[in-house]
């Protein structure tokens, strides 16, 4: 038997639709059935869809819907000298899935050690808890804290203020209440997510200069080698402030001063202190060119020319978080441009913008500020659905992979939860579940993208404490397919491969394999959403 058949390898909930993908329409028969593993039963026939061409992956593929079979068990599929892997059926089969990827960002904590208890493997003493110099002066300042951004240790203010806000997203939007994530917080009857939040959050008060500005990063000026964080010894540069990084800021400082006031009040007057100081800089800086690498620094640089969403994100979440006319007129001026720059990624923020418009409860109904942003909003889930639809495997893409693909993707089917609960519309939830099947292993690669998950999952991810303790961290997102083959080991791997195909489980693949803690957020958001 040939282990063919593309199928999300964690599993589905009952009710849940499901479908799996035979890549190679030729070579497959008219019907499917799914077999239960333990007993052998026949659980499900079908029959499998018409060819579909699917041009991203250089396939025409067929589709099996087994959508009607709901009971708990696990489960294969097979047809003639084709089979999937197994997966499973149950009330509870993203529970350690969500858990774990949680628990990702409590290990990409810095700063402070991570002990055995908590962390197993991957435990280690304090990092990177000296002074950092801000760049171009004598000047040093304690920035410690905050999570390592990825395969790397930078501290990054922009990518930062993603996690933060999908894991804000994850307790307003979806009522996320969890206390056994397995960290140290775990069991003390407060929400792990806003704590792991909060660690960020105060980390990022600390980047925060006298002016409100926000400075844009802290690395050392290279990349170490593959080592533990403990052993990454250079000094650290504080980077100088972005428009971006402040805007990004304000944003989530803002957003956090609401959602911390019941259990934190004394940390939430001082994010929306910190917010409003943001902002009165951004006001006198706007025009300001966007960040670019210092010549003698060489980490990430999350460089972004257009500032113009970043401000309309900090003003929607100012406006949500106080009401006042200030902001209303900035959010609404940004509204009536035209220039929305959608996006939930790093570089383009207008669509978390756009949500907290229309999420805000002090805008009524017919509001046209709110009616222009559901418009905007509909506008984005037409597109992605369209694009959804089209694709047998899901994704919200045809021909463009992009450095990070997952993260879009995962994007894409938390903003259809999201959008399906303040729409009122079921259909889009079912079109999210296509996202995250996409993820869990329907597609062209048959890997499931989060380590230590599915049947075949990322051995090799481009993680520093991965590749020098010589086991892959579990539950991490991978940044998946890019056909712009950015790094060396994808060029050598994957030259003429079809788009979806440009994915190559190597440390060395930095474009196609790296993890990043601003990828797994929007897992997080997809998940709980999902589990509902
Ligand atoms: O702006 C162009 C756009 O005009 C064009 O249509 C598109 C086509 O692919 O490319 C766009 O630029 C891309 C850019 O991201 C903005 O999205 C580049 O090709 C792409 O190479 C770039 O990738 C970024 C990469 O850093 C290199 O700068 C990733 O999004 C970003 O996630 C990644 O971040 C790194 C950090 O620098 C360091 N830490 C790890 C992290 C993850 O790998
Ligand atoms: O490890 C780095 C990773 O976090 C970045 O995303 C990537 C692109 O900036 O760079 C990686 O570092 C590589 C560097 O760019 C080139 N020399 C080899 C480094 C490790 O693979
Ligand atoms: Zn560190």
């Amino acid at each position: 038997m040939t282990e063919a058949i593309r199928v999300n390898q964690v599993g589905f909930l009952p009710g849940a639709p499901k479908r799996a993908v035979f890549p190679d329409a030729a070579n497959t028969p008219e019907t499917f059935r799914v077999v239960n593993v333990d007993t052998g039963e026949v659980a499900f026939k079908g029959a499998l869809s018409a060819p579909i061409d699917n041009p991203g992956a250089g396939e025409v593929n067929r589709v099996a819907d087994f959508s009607a079979l709901t009971a708990p068990g696990r489960y294969r599929i097979e047809a003639g000298g084709l089979r999937s892997p197994e997966f499973a059926i149950d009330g509870g089969v993203y529970d350690a899935l969500f858990r774990a990827s949680v628990k990702m960002l409590y290990l990409q904590r810095c700063g402070v050690a991570l002990d055995a208890a908590h962390a197993g493997d991957y435990a280690h003493p304090p990092c990177h808890d000296s002074l950092a110099t801000i760049y171009g002066t004598n000047e040093k300042i304690d920035v410690s804290g905050g999570w390592h951004d990825a395969g790397d240790y930078g501290r990054y203010i922009v990518p930062g203020s993603k996690v933060v806000a999908d894991l804000l997203l994850a307790h307003e939007a979806f009522g996320v209440r969890a206390d056994d994530i397995g960290t140290p917080e775990s069991g003390d009857g407060l929400d792990d997510l806003l704590q792991e939040a909060k660690f960020e959050l105060d980390w990022m008060l600390k980047m925060q200069a006298p002016s409100g500005g926000v400075y844009h990063k802290v690395t050392c000026k290279t990349f170490p080698g593959f080592v533990m964080p403990q052993e990454e010894r250079a000094e650290l540069v504080v980077c100088p402030i972005s428009n971006a990084a402040t805007g990004d800021f304000a944003a989530v400082m803002a957003m956090a001063s609401r959602l911390y006031a019941a259990d934190w009040p004394q940390d939430a007057a001082r994010y929306l202190a910190a917010a409003k100081r943001a902002w009165v800089y951004l006001d006198a800086h706007r025009g300001d060119p966007g960040f670019k690498n210092p010549a003698d620094v060489a980490t990430g640089e999350y460089d972004d020319a257009h500032d113009e969403d970043e401000y309309f994100w900090a003003a929607a979440e100012l406006l949500c978080a106080t009401g006042e006319a200030e902001y209303r007129r900035a959010a609404a001026e940004y509204m009536s441009t035209g220039g929305k720059r959608r996006g939930l990624g790093w570089e383009d923020v207008g669509t978390y913008g756009i949500l907290a418009i229309v999420n805000n409860p002090a805008l009524a109904e017919g509001d046209p500020l709110r009616q222009a942003a559901r418009d905007e909003l509909e506008a984005t889930l037409r597109e992605a659905l369209a694009l959804i639809e089209a694709n047998p495997y899901g994704a919200d893409r045809a021909l463009d992979y992009e450095w990070g693909s997952n993260m879009g993707v995962a994007n894409t089917g938390a903003l259809l939860l999201m959008a399906s609960k303040l729409l009122g519309d079921a259909s889009l939830a079912e079109a999210a579940q296509h996202s995250l099947d996409y993820l869990l292993g329907r597609n062209a690669t048959g890997y499931c993208f989060v380590t230590g998950f599915g049947a075949k999952s990322p051995l090799h991810p481009h993680h520093r404490p991965s590749v020098a303790l010589g086991r892959a961290m579990p539950g991490m997102l991978v940044g998946g397919p890019d056909n712009g083959l950015h790094d060396p080991a994808a060029q050598a791997a994957l030259a003429g491969a079809a788009p979806a195909k440009c994915y190559v489980d190597d440390d060395q693949s930095y474009s196609t394999n790296e993890i990043c803690v601003y990828w797994n957020s929007p897992l997080i958001l997809l998940l709980a959403g999902i589990r509902g």
